[in-house]
């Protein structure tokens, strides 16, 4: 829509568009009425300037007309909040099919991790057309992730799990930005989102180093951590067996429940009191300080991965 007009950047999302009528529309309201407001107050101040053969008259006011004013208003706010809820919950909720990166930001660089496990710092590449979410944490201070191009922008906290997502619809490199100050280089905190076609994607995946898939790096964190004398699923565990679990609800001991997920499986590495499973006893210790994010995402990645594996079968 504005490709050759500068003030605007690249639309090159699925929403990108929308989230522009939506901030043209509000532009054009708002210019509107205060031209309105401008002609009303230059003409009532010729009509109406003081002389001295006509005095001022009070008036009572007039229903028809309160009513028109409320009403007017009325209808176009409520307008604007449905337009921009259902816009809102769409760029929240992200489609089932999502491909998933791992995003960390750290004073002054962007870490990023392919599904398929390539890591790249402050390059983002991505195949066009596809669904992509972000899963993002912080290792130091608050910074935000953003892609004007694609109207994303999410802090990057630490501590908790923010994620994004959106679908490039232009092949093109777009800017990144952090868009929250984190320090003396927070400007040089940028990068790029390189949009590829997805066999060029594939193409580039692999002239990467081969890198470790994060479900397998996982795998391994999880024996060398000993998460495996707790957790392996045998008869007589001190853990919860871990399968089959990620996505469902946990049952606590004080009675509460909770949404197994990102969240609730970096507070257990990190936190093991917070939550107790019903059932266990409080024994599982605590890693923090003992694994980097980057390796909790490998926890998670390999937690996540035994939701669709029923452990049959599975002695390691
Ligand atoms: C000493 C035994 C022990 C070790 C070692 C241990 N855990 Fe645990 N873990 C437990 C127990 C007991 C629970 C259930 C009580 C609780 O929620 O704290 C648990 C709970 C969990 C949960 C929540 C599961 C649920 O059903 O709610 C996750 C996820 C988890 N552990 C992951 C890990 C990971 C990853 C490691 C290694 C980094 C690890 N655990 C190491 C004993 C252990
Ligand atoms: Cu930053």
């Amino acid at each position: 829509m504005f490709e050759d007009f500068s003030l605007f950047p690249d639309a090159a999302s699925s929403y990108a568009s929308r989230v522009d009528s939506l901030y043209l529309f509000l532009c054009t309201m708002t210019a509107v009425a205060s031209f309105g407001i401008l002609c009303a107050v230059v003409f009532l101040s010729v009509r109406y300037r003081r002389r001295a053969d006509r005095a001022a008259e009070q008036l009572e006011g007039s229903l028809p007309l309160e009513i028109f004013w409320s009403a007017i208003p009325a209808v176009l706010f409520v307008g604007i909040f449905a337009w921009a809820a259902k816009l809102y919950l769409e760029m929240y909720r992200e489609p089932a099919d999502c491909m998933e990166f791992y995003v960390t930001g750290k004073q002054w660089m962007w870490k990023i991790q392919h599904p398929t496990g390539q890591r790249e710092i402050n390059t983002l590449h991505i195949p066009v057309g596809r669904p992509v979410k972000l899963t993002m944490i912080s290792e130091d201070v608050i910074h935000d992730f953003y892609v004007p191009a694609f109207r994303i922008k999410r802090d990057v906290v630490p501590g908790l799990y923010t994620s994004e997502w959106f679908e490039a619809t232009k092949v093109g490199t777009y800017h990144l930005f952090c868009a929250e100050y984190c320090g003396t280089k927070h400007s040089e905190m940028i990068g790029s989102v390189i949009v590829m076609e997805p066999a060029e994607y594939e193409a580039w995946l692999g002239g990467q180093p081969a890198s470790q898939d994060p479900v397998e790096a996982g795998r391994v964190l999880f024996e060398n951590l000993r998460c495996v004398t707790c957790h392996d699923a045998g008869k007589n565990q001190r853990g919860p067996d871990l399968h089959g679990r990620f996505g469902e609800t946990v049952g606590l001991a004080n009675g509460t429940t909770v949404l197994f997920d990102e969240a609730y499986t970096r507070t257990s590495i990190l936190e093991p009191k917070h939550d107790i499973a019903v059932g266990f006893e409080p024994v599982m210790p605590t890693y923090e300080g003992q694994v980097t994010e980057t390796q909790i995402q490998q926890l998670i990645a390999y937690v996540k991965s035994l939701a669709t594996d029923t452990g049959e079968g599975q002695q390691k």
